[in-house]
């Protein structure tokens, strides 16, 4: 861990966890005033957090300091980056002065030293320095390709490769079909996905989806549904009226968008969900259901890129087709954000001696599952607050 720290700097102390008592009404952690900071909770899960960021100079450093992390692989002092980071974008208002962090919870020693310096200079020279480092920008850079995660961006970079251009002229270098279609059509993946884009793909999943099963539904989930103007791509659950329908469906709307001549790039994920393997105990595994990761074509108004003469941009789209009984669980774990489910499990499991994934909620005291039909559900379940979609961008 200090290791990996470039030599010099100050290194993250271990967190502080200000444990509160979990019977402790949350009311006030979301109107919270500077005065009420001492109830802000440690668990992401008990604060509302929404997209009206009031400390971004300083969570957009955390962030960046947690991704440096990422990629030297230290996720462990990464995620404390994250946490703090977190607890800042709840507040209810900008920090003011360097003793408004005191009463504040995951704010360890070294995320104090950059909100210290951010006041100070109104900057972070260690920011600057990992901005322009070698490492960071091409870990960044190979990592923004669909299909390329950190262990190949590794590698690229150990092999002394810096640009696509590099990479795509390397012999030795075969790219997987991912890999290939992360290439090909980076120009416009690489960009943000909007909100009226992403409404205009609903209109056309809703369609292909209603063609195989006209009861089934289909909802908008990820940072959309957490109220986002911009993603990286749009998610979709889609809910089928019986049980064992939801095998079907997401083969039939790949064939279909197939036939529509829109469809880009297909990974199917046939289910391995199976009821008697649950509790599962792995939470940040990929869920077991039916799920596919897509490249579709969505038809612009304006022709986006003259020279290629086209009226479509590549969107990456991403359909989860659940069991119906397993629905509200997984609606719950794809709505995020990532940092917000991995509190709501961290908590149950810890606080409430409960075990939550995208599939169920366990009672390890009862021995029993614990029935849902609706997100509130899940939340009362847990003795908690019932925390708005648009309230969970922790
Ligand atoms: N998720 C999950 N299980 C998976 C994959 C994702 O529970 N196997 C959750 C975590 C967040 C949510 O689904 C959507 O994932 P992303 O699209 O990666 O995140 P996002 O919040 O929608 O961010 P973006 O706006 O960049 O798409
Ligand atoms: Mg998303």
């Amino acid at each position: 861990f200090t290791e990996s720290m470039s030599a010099g700097q100050p290194v993250p102390v271990e967190i502080r966890h200000y444990i509160q008592d979990p019977s402790v009404d949350q009311k006030s952690s979301a109107h919270s005033s500077a005065k009420q900071d001492s109830t802000v909770s440690t668990y992401a899960c008990q604060r509302r957090t929404t997209l009206n960021n009031h400390n971004k100079i300083f969570t957009d450093a955390l962030e960046i300091l947690a991704e440096n992390l990422e990629f030297c692989g230290d996720q462990g002092p990464s995620l404390a980056f994250r946490r703090a980071a977190s607890v800042l974008k709840s507040l209810p208002a900008a920090l003011r002065r360097q003793e408004d962090t005191q009463r504040l919870p995951c704010l360890g020693e070294h995320s104090k030293a950059i909100i210290e310096e951010i006041f100070e200079c109104g900057s972070s020279s260690r920011v600057e320095e990992i901005l322009n480092d070698e490492r960071y920008r091409t870990m960044k850079l190979f990592s923004s390709v669909f299909g390329v995660g950190l262990k190949t961006s590794e590698n690229w970079f150990c092999r002394g490769l810096r640009t696509f251009e590099q990479v795509l002229s390397e012999p030795s270098i075969r790219l997987n079909r991912m890999q290939t279609a992360g290439f090909l059509f980076y120009e416009d993946i690489s960009k943000p996905v909007s909100r009226t884009e992403a409404s205009a793909l609903k209109i056309i999943v809703e369609e292909a989806v209603i063609c195989v099963n006209p009861f089934a539904t289909v909802s908008i989930t990820g940072g959309f549904r957490r109220g986002k103007e911009f993603g990286h791509d749009v998610d979709f659950i889609i809910k089928t009226p019986e049980a064992g329908q939801e095998d079907v469906i997401l083969p039939a709307v790949i064939e279909r968008f197939k036939s529509q001549n829109i469809l880009l790039y297909s990974d199917l994920q046939e289910s391995t969900f199976d009821i008697r393997q649950l509790p599962t105990h792995c939470f940040d595994a990929m869920d077991h259901f039916s799920k596919c990761f897509l490249i579709v074509k969505l038809k612009c108004e304006q022709e986006t890129d003259a020279r290629a003469a086209r009226d479509w941009k590549a969107v990456r789209v991403d359909l989860v087709a659940p069991p119906l009984e397993r629905y509200t669980y997984a609606l719950l774990g794809w709505t995020g954000s990532t940092l917000f489910e991995r509190d709501l499990r961290r908590f149950a499991r810890l606080e409430r001696g409960k075990l939550l994934d995208n599939h169920a909620l366990y009672d390890k005291a009862t021995n029993t599952f614990l029935p849902a039909n609706t997100e509130e559900d899940i939340f009362a379940h847990l003795g908690l607050e019932y925390i708005e979609p648009w309230q969970r961008n922790a």
